[in-house]
């Protein structure tokens, strides 16, 4: 399988943003330099390998990843996300509210997902930005998810890493009050690439962990599988575009496995790494908005 890591990134000494591929996880090949102005024009491509293995054959700009700041790969997608699709998010969920329980258990089962808007692009957190946690909410966690990258025609191109930041408190209380709990400054972080070339098969394979950092400990971590999500990725994708266009494509988060006990809320500068076996790690702190 070939496989490669798209990224937006900037370099320090000279900001604009600019697209690029990753090179043994140490160094970024530039693509902006040969032509690529956008990450879209490459997603939309049916020849995506192809085009950028030319092109970054064709490049003679390399920067090391230290030397440049990488930004969220959501170019100018609105971000989604599908919710209640492992038994553990089921089950969390239902313990926290007994007012909502019937339609949480309703719903994993039910033939069509839930499915929510969660950002639009400009309010995505890149990584090493802060994520939010609210200030009127007491019960706050990130939610560690696989994210497809969908291209206009509703063609999965690829998967990076989201951050589905919500507030237990506030979505426990009430269901009504779930965009409250889930879209607020800060509430979705997404990176740091992208990377394109396995098919949900292979994505099935890689595991998913979560370690949130507080001074210098491990507050808490957790570990999932991606095969245990129940429901087909172009499943998620075809209830997306189910009577919606999206002319600059989508981002869709495919729900969250990893769910700390009922005791533990993030607290102010904790640091939450998320890595996907098959992707990288995304890591954001975290600041009260
Ligand atoms: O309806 C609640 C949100 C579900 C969710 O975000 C998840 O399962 O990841
Ligand atoms: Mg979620």
């Amino acid at each position: 399988m070939s496989l490669m890591k798209l990224c937006r990134y900037e370099i320090r000494s000279a900001p604009g943003v600019r697209v690029g591929v990753i090179v043994n996880d140490e160094a970024v090949t530039d693509l902006t330099s040969v032509g690529v102005q956008s990450m879209k024009d490459l997603l939309e491509r049916g020849d995506l390998i192809d085009a950028v293995s030319r092109r970054s054959r064709a490049s003679t700009a390399r920067h090391s990843l230290d030397s440049v700041r990488l930004l969220t790969p959501v170019e100018s997608q609105e971000v989604w996300a599908a919710g209640v699709t492992y038994l553990r998010s089921k089950e969390a969920r239902m313990v926290e509210s007994e007012f909502s329980a019937s339609a949480y258990d309703r719903v994993y089962d039910a033939v069509r997902p839930e499915i929510f808007f969660k950002s639009v692009s400009d309010k995505v957190v890149s990584p090493g930005e802060a994520v939010g946690i609210r200030g009127d909410a007491r019960w706050n966690v990130p939610e560690p998810e696989l994210a497809l990258v969908i291209n206009s025609s509703g063609q999965i191109a690829g998967f990076t890493i989201g951050n589905d930041m919500s507030s237990r408190d506030i979505e426990g209380e009430n269901l009504l009050y779930l965009p409250q709990a889930k879209i607020y400054t800060g509430s979705c972080a997404v990176g740091p690439w992208i990377v394109v070339g396995p098919s949900e098969a292979d994505a099935r394979q890689w595991s998913i962990f979560l370690e949130i950092r507080r001074g210098g400990t491990t507050a808490f971590s957790g570990e999932t599988q991606v095969n245990n999500i129940k429901r087909r990725f172009s499943e998620l994708a075809e209830y997306l575009f189910r009577s919606q266009k999206f002319p600059n494509g989508a981002v869709l988060l495919t729900g969250a496995g990893i769910v700390p006990p009922d005791t533990f809320t993030l607290e102010p500068d904790d640091r939450v790494l998320i890595t996907i076996s098959g992707i990288g790690t995304l890591e954001n702190h975290v600041a009260v908005v």
